[in-house]
């Protein structure tokens, strides 16, 4: 083990005890606020990696999206069906697990594909919100390990470690199935039963919230370190410490997995980044207390997020979860764009697969990732590590930095073949990473650098030429 992760776990150790003896009621000494450094190195990797994969799989997988043999619709997340139809945990159990039958192996395809597109981490679904768990838990029958003898959480981990790989969970605490879950306590967060009274008479939020702690030590004690905690989902009528105990269950899981980077979404308060309940209601702003990262769903912040880290996640098509109807993918050209511009705003982003109900990935899902990787093979050094553009915009594409590294991303090929790029710079070299080389001629004069470049682009998505400075370059302001 070495320094650093001694002193986190040293850091982390205390955060618990502190939170041991508060539960106790004995006067806890304050727990120490964890500085700016130890957070720089904790994130490092993560800030690093710029590009994982997300995984949404479970029960839904294999109701496909369809409902009484008709399809429940065509967009939208299909890992919302049992809400959508409006069926109870009994019913939805009854249809759903006779169809979810996990093929030998199927772990193993998901890292491989990860690790083939450059995805540098892995975010998948222990729990979504239908509560069923992908692990073998001891306080619950509603899991793999009670239904189909699998621990299904299990075999990702060991799969994606073996393809080195980081691993994350994502862990819903909004939860369709549990008989203590006080889905009445929020107008706002989603229920299958809203609107109608307790099945079982009174309910006892707080035995949820046992269940959910205890499910949560499961996962964080069992598969050895666990690289990310990705909640999901609060409200702002619903969050925090009301609704899940939320600084409890983040300083114990802080306290068995020092190194972890959890999201903000136990919260969603202006503090913890949100303001509205749309998921691209961001604020600028985090509090670390809530929370490592912000997380802008299905879409990408205009400016990104200055001296935040955040995380796009979005889907390949329309739904999260598998679904059968829905064939809305979106292209290879602006997946790979997506990515770069992410990366160009200072981003990561958490791209999502909906295996089926047998582990297998949707075709058009492999060809999309393995389409992303071919353009990172060429170009991986122009996003991993890099840090957001020094321009405000760029007419023809996007650019990531490195040090005094500059990497131009040309997305409209200058048919004069003369790049202009609205900066004064000293220039060593500078070559396309496709024919790194051959240098390029450059020539800056002013507030204008132009570069020669050949007649042909590279790759029509994206083509990547690597500029190399004596200094910062003097960036033009229009
Ligand atoms: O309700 C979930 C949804 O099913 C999906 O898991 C997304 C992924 O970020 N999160 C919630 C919606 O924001």
């Amino acid at each position: 083990m070495n320094l650093q992760t001694i002193k986190l776990k040293l850091l982390f150790s205390a955060v618990a005890a502190a939170s041991t003896l508060a539960i106790l009621g004995l006067p806890a000494t304050a727990a120490p606020v964890e500085n700016t450094q130890r957070r720089d190195e904790r994130m490092q990797w993560w800030r690093e990696a710029r590009f994982g994969m997300f995984v949404h799989w479970g029960l839904y997988s294999g109701l496909a999206g369809t409902w009484d043999g008709k399809p429940v619709g065509t967009t939208g997340g299909m890992e919302w069906i049992q809400q959508r139809v409006k069926a109870d945990t009994e019913t939805y159990a009854e249809r759903a697990i006779p169809l979810f039958k996990p093929a030998p192996g199927f772990a193993k395809t998901w890292a491989a594909l990860a690790k083939e597109a450059g995805c540098r981490y892995i975010v998948f679904t222990s729990k979504h919100h239908d509560g069923f768990a992908l692990h073998d838990s001891k306080v619950s029958d509603f899991d793999a390990g009670s239904i189909l003898q699998r621990d299904l959480v299990k075999e990702v981990v060991e799969a994606a470690r073996a393809q080195g790989l980081k691993v994350g969970f994502y862990h819903s605490v909004i939860d369709w199935h549990h008989d203590q879950y006080g889905y009445e306590l929020s107008k706002q967060l989603p229920h299958p039963l809203k609107g109608k009274p307790y099945p079982n008479g009174t309910r006892d939020h707080n035995k949820y919230l046992d269940f959910l702690h205890a499910q949560v030590d499961e996962l964080t004690s069992n598969y050895g370190t666990l690289d990310i905690l990705w909640w999901d989902y609060s409200s702002q009528d619903f969050q925090g410490d009301t609704a899940w105990r939320a600084m409890d269950l983040m300083s114990k899981v802080r306290a068995k997995q020092p190194a972890i980077i959890m999201n903000n979404r136990l919260f969603r308060s202006p503090e913890a980044g949100w303001k509205s309940m749309g998921t691209d209601g961001f604020t600028g702003t985090l509090d670390p207390k809530y929370g490592d990262f912000i997380t802008p769903e299905q879409h990408i912040p205009a400016t990104g997020m200055p001296g935040i880290d955040w995380e796009t996640c979005m889907t390949l098509n329309t739904t999260w979860g598998y679904s059968e109807h829905d064939h809305a993918w979106k292209s290879h050209e602006l997946l790979i764009r997506n990515l770069i511009d992410i990366a160009s705003k200072g981003g990561n982003y958490l791209l999502n697969i909906g295996p089926k109900a047998d582990g297998s990935i949707p075709i058009q899902s492999v060809e999309a990732l393995k389409a992303i990787g071919g353009w990172m093979k060429v170009n991986h050094e122009a996003i991993y590590a890099t840090t957001a553009s020094p321009f405000a915009q760029l007419p023809w594409g996007r650019a990531t930095s490195k040090g005094n590294t500059l990497y131009l991303h040309v997305f409209e090929w200058p048919a004069d073949g003369q790049l202009v790029v609205p900066m004064g710079a000293d220039v060593v070299r500078a070559v396309l990473l496709a024919a790194p080389g051959q240098a390029l001629t450059v020539e800056s004069a002013g507030m204008q650098t132009k570069i020669s470049l050949p007649a042909k682009a590279p790759d029509s998505i994206a083509s990547v030429i690597r500029l190399e400075l004596r200094s910062a370059p003097v960036i033009a302001v229009f």
